[in-house]
């Protein structure tokens, strides 16, 4: 399954560089960065312990197509390991932004999403689950909810973004930091993004999408590491 749903990622994400030449799905914001290499995951951190404000919040931010509903979300999944502190204070957690509010998805261990340990773990399909991890308090709901319900209630709201989200430093000792090896919405995949297959794939820019194998130097790297496979 894990292998599964990693090659499908990557075969998507693969496509989408190829087809429109520039970066895959997934905008980064706040304090995340994405790592290159054999270690491509996108870091996402809450550090409230330091002056700056921007690193206080993280995330990965996903635009779906427009007409969007919540009841068109139909997968909602993250490959991650927490690295710095814990998972807690309800983060981290997919946020849907919904035209009456955001509804909250959290990852971790029910009921109170704290101690997710060290492990590089995956979320499976979270719009699959049955517990009570969905928060629909702002739109009229309760903190407990499932995705179930929150469908069959609030499912034509339409959705602007979709983002996974870590903020909360402060619950977890003042930093709270996440590796997320890839992180998908519905067909969208944001995390490790290759290795280019072809050398028109290098150009007009296409080297700078690529993390894996390497963060390229130039079209000429990319184009090289095709050709050498080095
Ligand atoms: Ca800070």
């Amino acid at each position: 399954m894990k292998k599964t749903v990693l090659l499908l990622g990557m075969t998507l994400t693969a496509a989408l560089v190829f087809a429109a030449g520039v970066l895959a799905a997934g905008r980064l914001f706040g304090g995340a960065t994405q790592g290159s290499g054999p270690e491509c995951a996108i870091v996402l951190t809450s550090n409230t312990s330091n002056s700056s404000t921007t690193d206080d919040y993280s995330g990965v931010a996903f635009t779906p197509a427009s007409g969007t509903t919540l009841a068109n979300i139909t997968n909602l999944s993250a490959d991650f390991q927490v690295t710095q502190g814990d998972c807690g204070g309800g983060s981290p957690r997919f946020s849907i932004a919904t035209a009456s509010g955001n509804i909250f998805v959290y990852l971790g261990p029910t009921p109170n999403f704290t101690g997710c340990g060290a492990g590089r773990q995956q979320t499976g399909n979270l719009t699959q689950l049955t517990d009570a991890r969905v928060d629909t308090s702002q739109v009229g709901g309760t903190f407990y909810d499932t995705w179930q319900n929150a469908v069959a209630t609030y499912g034509a709201l339409p959705v602007s973004e979709v983002d996974l989200v870590v903020d909360a430093g402060w619950a977890t000792g003042g930093v709270q930091t996440v590796k997320v090896y890839s992180v998908q919405v519905n067909d969208d995949v944001a995390g490790c993004i290759g290795p280019p297959t072809t050398k028109d794939q290098c150009k007009n820019g296409g080297w700078q999408t690529f993390n894996v194998p390497r963060a390229f130097k130039n079209q000429g790297d990319c184009i090289q590491f095709v050709n050498t496979g080095k």
